[in-house]
């Protein structure tokens, strides 16, 4: 199986780091859907990163669909998403939101460094950041009453997707997402960070 994409994508780490975990063999390549557009093309004519190469040739896309299929791989013991309803419709809460802080952090990436200068549309931009603020108002009092994993044996694909998607947006737009305003966010994802699967899966 081969994944990819780079890591400086949250979509592409977050499967990543949930193939360690889940201890399934992977090859990782690393090209860009931009700088190798050509080359990433002939794998996947969509352009997408995350792309799963699966053993049998085929190719998949999104990285929750990618993550469903790995947990499948994993068998009944897989870690990953929980099974009991509560447990699963929190996991979907908190996952949604990171996804929802993931793709607003993209789009004004995408914004500043895609589109000319001239051409940018500020309300746009305003209605985007305002989303990536509440996305992470509600992540940050989720996490002021969740019972965070000790270790990364306790990390499951919700609280990987949190910590990446936030360590992501810190990296990208600091100036936009304060630090100092998300304390619970900014402690799980530093404790994250320091994690041998984190550590050796490494943004840049
Ligand atoms: N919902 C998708 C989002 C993936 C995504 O947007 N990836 C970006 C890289 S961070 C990408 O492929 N960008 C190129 C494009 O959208 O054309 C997922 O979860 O995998």
């Amino acid at each position: 199986m081969k994944l990819i994409g780079m890591l400086d994508s949250p979509y592409v780490r977050r499967v990543a780091i949930c193939l360690k975990l889940l201890k399934l063999d992977f090859e990782h390549e690393s090209i860009s859907v931009f700088s190798t557009y050509d080359q990433f093309a002939k794998i996947n004519p969509v352009v997408k990163a995350p792309t799963l190469i699966a053993d049998n040739g085929l190719t998949v896309m999104d990285s929750t669909l990618i993550l469903q299929y790995l947990a499948t791989l994993a068998g009944p013991e897989q870690r990953l998403f929980p099974t009991r309803p509560d447990d699963a419709l929190r996991a979907a809460r908190l996952t949604g939101l990171a996804l929802a802080a993931c793709e607003k952090s993209v789009q004004i990436v995408y914004e500043r460094n895609l589109r000319p200068a001239d051409k940018q549309h500020e309300p746009w931009v305003e209605r985007v950041r305002a989303q990536l603020l509440a996305a992470y108002a509600e992540l940050e009092r989720e996490l002021a009453t969740a019972t965070l994993p000790a270790g990364q044996d306790s990390f499951d694909a919700t609280d990987v997707t949190v910590a990446v998607g936030w360590h992501f947006t810190q990296m990208m737009l600091p100036e936009i997402v304060n630090k100092a305003a998300h304390p619970h966010l900014q402690g799980f994802s530093a404790f994250a960070e320091e994690l041998p699967v984190f550590r050796s899966t490494p943004a840049v």
